[in-house]
């Protein structure tokens, strides 16, 4: 007996390299985001991928997938046929209603002023709204500033969108302005907007210069007014049964590729930002730099006093008044 013990051993050490433990199992997520590879969410999506996979020595590896229907990312990410998506908060507000706040026109002054909210207790708050809607808000990221194009007029005032249709996203707080000022929103997913400015179903639509830029919209518009009408952050969503199975460190490690791609995604947007407008002026886009913003924020007294009613209007005091160090 103890011979044929000493052979199985002796055995089981030759065969070891063959039953060695197979390499460090690996895990891919998956991420989904609306906007070309080249675009700000392309940079944040990059560098989130990059990070991950160094942090976790390839133990996960991240899938980048497009996908311009930003509702459908988000319900992906909400039953766990993906990972993680990256949206503009445009739709977020059918999921997640406290996100509805932050779409209210002009209430940040520029982007200091709404990184600095999105990253206090203001902004950290709401991201802990997710949860309780099946969803993990992982961290703010940005869109940006957003600008109205159409393919019918210059626009100076709001007398010059009254009658205009205006493509907006699903977002209540977006169309009540539009409706305020006169012009007839229509709410459609991005995947469906360039269609509709081809076809003329609507005469303009209203992004951030980095969107505008990276989908080459100038194709489709004439028309470029720099309204920074309402700042539009965007959020990183993760599955919550995905974050919630890894182990604590492992998770520290995601949130640290989390950081990593709001500082590429906001660098980016700073930089279309710089070179965008003379990039469409370029293009053949006829811009307008200044509109008359005191006459827009007059116009939509109407919606301010509703916005008013549905946050309460020492919430929406509390984000005008961020300053830093506040
Ligand atoms: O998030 O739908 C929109 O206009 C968004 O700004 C775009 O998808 C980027």
């Amino acid at each position: 007996m103890r011979i044929q013990r000493r052979l199985m051993l002796a055995g089981l050490a030759i065969m070891a390299p063959a039953i060695a433990m197979p390499a460090a199992a690996q895990t891919n997520v998956t991420l989904t985001h609306p906007l070309p590879l080249a675009s700000h969410y392309g940079a944040g999506s990059q560098a989130f991928k990059e990070a991950v996979e160094r942090l976790t020595n390839g133990r996960y590896r991240v899938t980048i997938q497009r996908n311009d229907n930003e509702r459908e990312g988000i319900e992906a990410t909400q039953i766990g046929t993906q990972e993680f998506t990256i949206t503009s908060t445009g739709p977020v507000g059918n999921f997640v209603p406290d996100v509805l706040i932050l779409d209210v026109p002009f209430l940040f002054r520029d982007y200091a002023h709404a990184r600095g909210v999105l990253d206090s207790a203001i902004g950290q708050e709401i991201l802990t709204k997710f949860s309780a809607r099946g969803l993990v808000g992982v961290a703010w990221m940005e869109n940006g500033f957003r600008n109205l194009t159409n393919s019918r007029r210059d626009v100076n005032t709001p007398d010059d969108v009254k009658g205009m249709k205006v493509r907006t996203m699903e977002n209540q707080v977006h169309m009540r302005a539009f409706t305020t000022l006169g012009a007839l929103p229509t709410p459609m997913a991005f995947s469906e907007l360039v269609p509709a400015l081809q076809q003329g179903t609507v005469d303009g639509q209203e992004n951030p210069i980095p969107v505008i830029v990276a989908n080459n919209l100038n194709q489709v518009q004439r028309f470029l007014s720099l309204t920074r009408h309402v700042y539009s952050p965007a959020v990183l969503i993760g599955n919550p049964a995905f974050l919630a199975r890894l182990t604590p460190a492992d998770r520290a490690l995601f949130m640290q590729a989390a950081k990593a791609a709001v500082d590429a995604n906001r660098a980016k947007v700073t930089e279309d930002e710089q070179t965008g407008v003379a990039e469409l002026r370029r293009r053949g886009m006829t811009v307008r730099e200044q509109v008359d913003t005191a006459a827009f924020q007059a116009a939509l007294a109407p919606a301010f006093q509703a916005y008013s009613q549905q946050f309460g209007a020492a919430n929406l005091q509390r984000i005008r008044d961020w300053r830093p160090g506040s």
